[in-house]
């Protein structure tokens, strides 16, 4: 074993250029949600890729933006903090955005950064060739840019490449976690979170950014294979309650039913899923309501 590599590598960047999405391929399972909609990861998660002779173990962050509450001003926390500490930084942009504003505050950041740096142009699925082009002219413009790669974490192309490169920062190390353990997230706030991508997914425009999700209660059954899930959404607005609920209660059950499937894939038994809807006003504001949810 006195070969072995291993490292941290943080995924850092703007908000839905597909962070989670990479992160879910390298690995090959789906351990962070994904939305088509910015700022879905509010919290770092921690994705382990277990090979014979080095681990990689990858850090999620949200998207970095503007703080708008202080569940924002946490989550750029949790993204500003993982900068450190690691052997690597993987920066992901887009390549149908190219480097925006926004991008370029970050790599700004990024130059302060005693890690290494590595950008993947994700999206190329999509990009024209011409945008991927553009997108790596202006990185490569970036001296403490060490290399830059390209492909699409939707297709896995370009992501063997990329593991290989991110391998090279590697030092001699242990190996952190055991070779089959993908996340280090409790399957509490696992079930939380597949919960929230479906109301994401499932919701109107103005109410998800106020979602939040709590599990209160998981309880396996004695008699047989089975586990009964208890768990909460939370919103900001009566009105957004009753959008939640949907008419004669079809949204929330819809949101229960797709959310289940996921989460009995997950725990490898049949789930009875219990879900609830409470108003909790500003509780993006409430240091109380944070913790609760997991964002401490
Ligand atoms: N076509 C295509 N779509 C992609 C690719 N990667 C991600 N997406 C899509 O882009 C959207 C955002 O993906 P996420 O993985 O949630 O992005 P993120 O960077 O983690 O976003 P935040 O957590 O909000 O910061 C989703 O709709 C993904 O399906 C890709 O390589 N090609
Ligand atoms: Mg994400």
């Amino acid at each position: 074993m006195s070969d072995f590599l291993s490292g941290f590598v943080s995924i850092i960047g703007s908000p839905n250029v597909g962070k989670s999405t990479l992160l879910n391929k390298m690995i090959g399972q789906k351990i962070s949600i994904v939305t088509d909609r910015a700022q879905t990861t509010r919290n770092k998660i921690t994705g382990v890729l277990s090979r014979q002779d080095y681990q990689i173990v990858f850090l999620d962050t949200p998207g970095v933006t503007n703080p708008k509450n202080k569940l924002g001003e946490y989550m750029q926390k949790v993204a500003y903090d993982a900068m450190n500490e690691v052997e690597a930084i993987l920066f992901v942009a887009d390549a149908t955005q190219g480097v925006r504003e926004k991008d370029a505050v970050l790599l700004d950041k990024l130059s302060q950064a005693k890690a290494p740096v590595v950008a993947f142009i994700n999206k190329t699925d999509i990009a024209s060739l011409g945008q991927a082009n553009e997108a790596e002219e202006t990185l490569r413009s970036y001296a403490f840019v060490k290399t830059v790669l390209r492909g699409s974490a939707e297709t896995g192309k370009g992501l063997e490449e990329l593991e290989q490169a991110l391998r090279g920062f590697l030092v001699p190390g242990p190996q952190y976690f055991p070779e089959d353990m993908v996340t280090d997230q409790p399957e509490r706030l696992l079930c939380g979170e597949l919960i929230r991508e479906k109301a994401l997914l499932l919701l109107r425009e103005e109410v998800p950014h106020g979602v939040g999700v709590g599990v209160e209660k998981m309880e396996r059954r004695e008699d047989r294979d089975m586990m009964d899930v208890y768990a909460t959404i939370y919103c900001e607005r009566e009105s957004h309650k009753g959008i939640i609920i949907g008419k004669g209660g079809s949204m929330l059950k819809k949101i229960g039913q797709e959310s289940r499937k996921d989460i009995e894939w997950m725990l490898g038994c049949p789930v009875n899923l219990q879900l609830w809807v409470k108003i909790k006003e500003d509780w993006r504001n409430r240091q109380g309501m944070l913790h609760e949810l997991g964002y401490e």
